[in-house]
């Protein structure tokens, strides 16, 4: 979508560190990252969020999580453990409106989130 930031990044307009990518998404290590490995795996397709996403499109999100298996054992987080988040509007404090799935480890990960 024109003038969407993490588009951008999924057709290469805009560079990033990636760390993988399919015909289907791409991950990319986050700008501000909130743990030792912080990537964000979005879907190349434009959802604003989880709640664009139909019913019958929900394979991307099954897609997403097979993918961020991978990344995490890939990154040498997987033995430890490591969380995969998505925020989901205002309050749940997403800031960039393409959907976009976190994922952290490499440290203790305190809860409830702030
Ligand atoms: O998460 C949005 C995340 O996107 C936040 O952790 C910063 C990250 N971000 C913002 N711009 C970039 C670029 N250019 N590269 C990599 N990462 C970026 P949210 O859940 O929406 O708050």
């Amino acid at each position: 979508m024109e003038g969407c930031l993490f588009c951008q990044i999924a057709n290469k307009k805009l560079k990033s560190e990636y760390v993988y990518e399919d015909e289907k998404v791409i991950a990319f290590k986050d700008v501000d990252p909130q743990a030792p490995v912080h990537i964000l795996i979005i879907p190349k397709t434009h959802y604003s969020s989880i709640l664009d996403v139909a019913d019958e499109e929900m394979g991307i999100i099954s897609h997403i999580h097979k993918v961020a298996k991978k990344i995490a054992k890939d990154m040498g987080v997987d033995e430890k453990g490591f969380r995969l988040i998505n925020n989901c509007g205002e309050e749940g404090g997403q800031s960039v409106p393409h959907l976009h799935f976190h994922l952290l480890g490499g440290r203790l990960l305190g809860w409830p989130p702030g």
